[in-house]
């Protein structure tokens, strides 16, 4: 190293070599960032409340007391032999997870109808195993918890439909990778130099460039185990975290062939629309005069998220806020996360790779929804350099529930907000996000209902109550809503804000077309088409579990009715025609909406005869939410089969909790969930339906992407509503609203709710949280995720 010793590094976090996660990291590692600890003034769920949840949350993540216990267990485990590891090298076995094993739904319903006691509590162990020959990520199973002489361990698998219980790792040891790049790289820095302006050099400790370089994983290919990957560099941005928008035209194809590292190499270069085979190629091109240089992606203020400048006059004026004087009129048991509004009750959950869940929603007693939550969250590039051309990043393996980060009180939620917690159990250690999820009421700008006659105007509010985290993934953060309406309606709604993910900008590109992939938008940067596809699921128990899915069409038809004179022509009209979805299938929206999704019960009607059902309809966003364009995705296999279609309908098993897996991305073609075969032909008529839907949007990011892409836009949501499943409108007896008598004479307001009849004294803290006052606690994710020990040191 001696030699280079003035060559810089920077090889950042963000270089990941799984291939679906590389979500950089980057951000969080590099900062080791802060979080918010919020003051007393906050309300946080523990303090406040004396109500009690009638059941036990059997979907929560493991406590303290079985983590310990089973952390205890697995390492005296002879079968797991695990290293500890701190020490371990990548031929040891090491601990990646524990979370709980969620309980089977026929376990759950039989102990929520009081048939029996809570289901027994089981944990799912995940190890990275690098004592044999092939190195393997595998799943066990271990209970009943807590730990006592009858707990067992057995191989996990019967949530997967691979018969397999591991997947292969392509990439065992982070510290062989580093190694290997400390002695290779900086054979090349002459080229970064002559380039890009910028040495690499190799660092660890965390020593850093002003203008380093990052590397990041663009398009990766495995072929049994082999993992062959294109690399992009980066510049570095430790201000605005920009480095996303900085890329560079350089890239190089690097074969980590095998778990030895004598057989990696550098196997190709690409730089402004051309291939070179070797360094050496690249250098001789260089010195030709005819070489076309690239200009550079320099970052300066345009890569700035914020502007403390003197900005347009009307932002020095505050903007108009919410408040809550009456308090919350919800209820929380902050023991068991369960949840009280309106008519409404449910349990939340919480996972490190797929972050909230909600349970056993039920809405004036009725069962509507056993479970909803995020599956995985798809975003798939295109573009026609080897950064973007294959690229596809699931960031369930970057773990969404760990990533779901302190809220931001006035900002991310309301001041007023109640904020929980949660606590994640990864790599030997627990950690907790403490106020990582926000429950609040909110009066929207529009009214619920509103009539006006020549006597009266008659106008109710429409209050929701809201259930909010955020997930950052890298670039990205995924605000991620279950919000709840006076009418029994239920949405679920994603909104995506931060960097895009650019290409580098070259004349030279491949492209047929201009603007194929994407829009200029600075000197050297193009925006990259991408789709997000961020798929969940929907365990709809519409008044019990026998349910059918409807499609009623609204169809055009020509008749004749009795009434109309016989010699008349036809009449061209419209009407209602019902079919049930007889068998398991994805369907996607209709055009023109033309029909209506809707799950039923046959078994269960209103006063009116009419079999009550919740409709599924896409909600409110940027147009109806979107699936993958590709076909067949190159890079997905048989990863995401969930991800080709807006929705789909398959039945409830024990044994297919998921549709999507976290490490299917490691072996795409044979993944341990393969959801195109939850889709076998199955009946499903009078059946315990489980729906799966996408959110997400076509993201072609324009100039008003840069610096982030903005929520806004990127806004989308599925909705359930009741549908003939009351006898009339239930929002009457639950909303706030006035009748105002018209006319000179009368002119009389009656109001019905509560309302407010006095002012209020509010303190400034109401209006606008004192953020400088919250302490900041260092919550440094380093040693909770595996993730970092595939990643290279030196962050
Ligand atoms: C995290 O891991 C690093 C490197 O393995 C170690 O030095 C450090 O002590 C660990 N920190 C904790 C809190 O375990
Ligand atoms: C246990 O792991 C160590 C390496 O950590 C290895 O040397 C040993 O052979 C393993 N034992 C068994 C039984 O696999
Ligand atoms: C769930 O049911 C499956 C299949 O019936 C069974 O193998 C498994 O052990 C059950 N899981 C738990 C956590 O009880
Ligand atoms: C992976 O690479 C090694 C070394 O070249 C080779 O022996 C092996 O067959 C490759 N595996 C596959 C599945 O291509
Ligand atoms: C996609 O795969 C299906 C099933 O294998 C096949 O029928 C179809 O032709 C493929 N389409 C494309 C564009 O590759
Ligand atoms: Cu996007």
């Amino acid at each position: 190293m001696a030699s280079h010793a003035k060559s810089w590094i920077a090889i950042s976090a963000a270089i990941f070599f799984l291939w679906c996660i590389f979500l950089a990291l980057a951000p969080f590692l590099r900062h080791l960032d802060s979080y918010l600890q919020f003051l007393a003034s906050t309300r946080n769920a523990a303090e406040i409340s004396v109500f009690e949840s009638p059941k036990q949350n059997v979907w929560a993540d493991l406590d303290q007391n079985e983590a310990d216990g089973l952390l205890k267990f697995v390492f005296s485990c002879a079968e797991l032999n695990l290293t500890n590891a701190a020490k371990a090298t990548s031929r040891d076995n090491i601990l990646l997870q524990l979370e709980l094993l969620r309980p089977n739904k026929t376990d759950v319903l039989s102990y929520l109808k009081g048939d029996t006691g809570p289901p027994k509590r089981w944990g799912r162990v995940v190890v990275a195993q690098g004592v044999t020959e092939e190195a393997l990520v595998v799943n066990y199973m271990v209970g009943p918890l807590p730990i006592t002489e009858s707990t067992t361990i057995k191989s996990l698998e019967y949530i997967f439909n691979s018969g397999r219980n591991y997947v292969h790792n392509p990439v065992p040891s982070r510290d062989d990778m580093v190694r290997w790049l400390l002695e290779t790289w900086p054979d090349v820095s002459d080229i970064t130099q002559a380039l890009l302006d910028s040495l690499i050099g190799m660092i660890q400790g965390g020593l850093k460039g002003p203008d380093g370089l990052d590397l990041q994983i663009g398009s990766m290919y495995l072929e049994g185990g082999n993992l062959t990957t294109w690399v992009q560099f980066y510049r570095q941005d430790s201000l605005s975290d920009a480095s996303w928008i900085l890329p560079q035209g350089l890239h190089m194809k690097i074969d980590f062939k095998t778990r030895d590292p004598k057989n990696w190499k550098i196997l190709q270069w690409y730089y402004n629309g051309i291939n070179y085979a070797s360094a050496s190629e690249l250098r001789e091109s260089l010195k030709s005069p005819n070489f076309q240089r690239a200009p550079l992606n320099l970052n300066g203020p345009w890569t700035k998220t914020e502007d403390f400048g003197k900005g347009h006059p009307g932002r020095e004026i505050p903007p108009p806020v919410m408040i809550q004087p009456g308090g919350p009129r919800f209820e929380i048991d902050p023991k068991e996360n369960f949840i009280s509004w309106m008519g409404f009750d449910f349990f939340v959950s919480t996972s490190q790779e797929w972050g909230l869940s909600l349970h056993n929603i039920n809405f004036d007693g009725d069962s509507v929804i056993f479970e909803v939550g995020l599956q995985e969250a798809l975003a798939h590039y295109a573009g026609d350099d080897p950064g973007k051309g294959g690229l596809a990043a699931m960031d369930t393996l970057g773990y969404m529930g760990i990533y779901q980060r302190n809220l931001v009180p006035g900002y991310d939620c309301p001041a007023y907000a109640t904020y929980l917690s949660a606590t994640y159990h990864n790599g030997g250690t627990s950690l907790t996000r403490s106020n990582s999820i926000c429950v609040f009421e909110y009066t929207a700008d529009h009214v619920l209902q509103r009539h006006t006659s020549e006597e009266h105007v008659s106008i109710s509010k429409n209050t929701y109550l809201v259930v909010r985290s955020v997930s950052t993934m890298g670039n990205y953060d995924f605000t991620i809503d279950y919000i709840f309406y006076l009418d029994g309606t239920i949405e679920v709604k994603v909104r995506a804000s931060g960097f895009i993910w650019a290409a580098f900008y070259s004349a030279n590109s491949e492209s047929t077309q201009a603007n194929e992939y994407g829009y200029r938008v600075h000197e050297a940067l193009a925006t990259s088409m991408h789709d997000h596809v961020l798929n969940f699921k929907v365990d709809l128990d519409v008044a019990g579990t026998s349910n059918t899915f409807l499609r009623v069409g609204v169809e055009p038809t020509t008749k004749t009715y009795s009434w109309e004179d016989k010699s008349s022509t036809p009449r061209n009209t419209m009407h209602l025609v019902e079919r049930k979805v007889e068998k398991k299938t994805g369907l996607n929206w209709p055009s023109n909406s033309r029909e209506m999704y809707m799950v039923v019960n046959e078994g269960s009607k209103n006063a009116w005869g009419e079999k009550r059902g919740y409709r599924i309809t896409p909600g409110t966003g940027m147009g109806a939410p979107s699936h993958l364009s590709i076909v067949n995705s190159t890079t997905l296999g048989r990863s995401a089969k969930w991800a080709y279609k807006d929705l789909w309908v398959v039945k409830q098993k024990d044994t297919e909790p998921r549709s999507a897996e976290p490490l299917n991305c490691i072996e795409p073609q044979d993944p341990l969930v393969d959801f195109g075969r939850f889709v076998d032909g199955e009946q499903i008529v009078d059946e315990d339906l489980i729906v799966y839907f996408n959110l997400g949007s076509h993201h072609i990011p324009h100039s008003g992407d840069i610096p982030n892409t903005l929520m806004h836009t990127s806004a989308s949501s599925v909705m359930f509503t009741p549908f003939n499943f009351h006898d009339h409108d239930p929002s009457r007896n639950r909303v706030q609203g006035v009748k105002i008598d018209q006319g000179s004479e009368r002119s009389k307001a009656r109001y019905f709710g509560g309302r407010y009849s006095e002012g209020v004294r509010l303190k400034a803290s109401d209006l606008e949280p004192d953020l400088s006052k919250y302490n900041t606690e260092q919550q440094d994710a380093r040693n909770m995720s595996w993730i970092y020990n595939l990643m290279p040191a030196g962050n």
